[in-house]
């Protein structure tokens, strides 16, 4: 790598992330299904209707993938908890499930690693999902319970925590766009999702701060959002698609307000008296962490609400998701969330990474294209430090080779090569480059 701990501030936290559903096996101890069981059981949803059936098998793998994490000299792990593993129909504790996060916990502190949890990272129980899912304003409380349940046995041992992963996934991506589970392509179940989303982060960090917990924060995934020309009606378009995917979620935690010209959209679809909801959406945070991979082209397009495309396939090197590579967007990011939502706050980037189309050769894997990728990623963020942003951490995603949701496991985004045959691990050249660039 271009960098080494010294380059970064005392203390910066080198930390890398992964989740539940898409590494545990979720046919495993007792755990529920999930709506992304029958999201991928219905035809034409998921890359040849693959599920987190077995996944990488970390739920009896889990000690090799700890010592994985300790050996590349990782400070901290984000993980998170399957709400369907702890309460298998939603509201009853599994205590196969509760068990499972207490060793794994145990296991992250005997080797040296900071747990860092996120509560939700999209496997919601079907018997949720039956009663509306995000869709009903009960998930608050829901999802509240779910917090109590887990964060009650493993709370006390957390370096830090978030609850939902990405709320623009939960919310846009799976009921508007229809690409995630569970499947919509409906404006007031977005609208009702994006909003309920909110009430149950708040919920959540309520609950947690109920519990004595500290070191609690929010994790959004921000796309950097440029005109496809200088044109009036692409700037409209622009900003229209900025605050939908990043400025929604940022406005309602730091700011208790959404975007004017998303509400021109949302506002007739959302739940009644949603305006009352933002003392429990502001609860107030210890840090914010921000997803980052790409950036986004907009051009107007007036046919329907909200009034744009996407242009496809932009003119800089892509990954082999087909994602332009775009560091600048993460410094913009950082500088904007700073300036604009969080002041002084800490910032964390709670995931960054690449997808390549990595094979073993002669048991190695070589990813030139991933050390490159992260280098300029960790560059933008260390240009954004001198420039004055709080940030105090850097997860890299992923740990392992993993289940890429409706891409199924063709898209490797691990620092680890996992042979989905025999599930066997092996640390792909950036594994070996950031343990260098980790050493003390
Ligand atoms: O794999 C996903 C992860 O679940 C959420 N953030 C983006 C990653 C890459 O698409």
């Amino acid at each position: 790598m271009k960098f080494n701990r010294s380059d970064f501030p005392d203390n910066f936290l080198f930390g890398t992330a992964t989740s539940a559903y898409q590494i545990e096996g979720h046919a495993f101890g007792g755990a529920g299904q999930t709506h992304w069981d029958t999201f991928a059981a219905t035809p034409g949803n998921v890359v040849r209707a693959e599920t987190g059936a077995i996944a990488c098998d970390h739920y009896h793998r889990w000690q090799a993938d700890l010592d994985l994490i300790a050996n590349a000299g990782f400070d901290a792990y984000r993980f998170s908890t399957s709400w369907a593993r702890v309460m298998p129909d939603g509201v009853t504790p599994n205590p196969q499930g509760l068990d499972f996060y207490d060793r794994l916990t145990d296991g992250m502190l005997e080797r040296g690693i900071k747990p860092c949890a996120t509560l939700y990272h999209w496997e919601l129980p079907s018997a949720l999902a039956d009663k509306g899912g995000w869709q009903n304003p009960d998930i608050a409380k829901w999802f509240g319970d779910f917090t109590h349940c887990i964060m009650n046995r493993i709370g006390d041992r957390m370096h830090s925590v978030a609850p939902i992963n990405e709320p623009w996934c939960v919310g846009w991506l799976s009921h508007f766009e229809g690409a995630h589970a569970p499947g919509l392509r409906d404006i007031r179940a977005t609208a009702r999702a994006m909003h309920h989303i909110m009430v149950a982060h708040g919920t959540a960090i309520q609950t947690m701060r109920a519990l004595g917990m500290t070191n609690l924060g929010g994790v959004f995934n921000l796309e950097w959002s440029e005109p496809a020309t200088n044109s009036a009606a692409d700037a409209t378009a622009n900003a229209l698609s900025d605050s939908y995917y990043n400025r929604f979620f940022l406005g309602g935690v730091f700011k208790g307000a959404y975007p004017d010209n998303i509400m021109e959209g949302l506002g007739p679809h959302m739940p009644d008296h949603w305006q009352d909801d933002f003392a429990t959406i502001q609860a107030p945070l210890d840090w914010c962490g921000i997803n980052y991979y790409t950036r986004r082209i907009v051009r107007s397009n007036t046919a329907a609400w909200p009034s744009h495309d996407v242009v496809p396939n932009g003119p800089l090197p892509k990954t082999q998701m087909g994602w332009e590579i775009y560091p600048e967007g993460l410094y913009n990011f950082l500088m904007r969330t700073k300036q604009e939502y969080t002041g002084d706050l800490p910032l964390f980037i709670t995931e960054n990474g690449m997808a390549n189309a990595d094979v073993i050769e002669n048991g190695s894997v070589d990813d030139p294209e991933r050390i490159d990728f992260l280098n300029q990623h960790f560059d933008a963020v260390r240009r954004a430090v001198a420039d004055g942003a709080p940030i105090e951490g850097f997860f890299v995603w992923s740990l392992l080779d993993n289940y890429e949701w409706a891409l199924g496991y063709e898209k490797r985004f691990g620092l680890v090569h996992v042979d989905f045959e025999t599930l066997q691990r092996t640390p792909k050249a950036s594994y070996h480059a950031l343990k260098s660039a980790l050493e003390r």
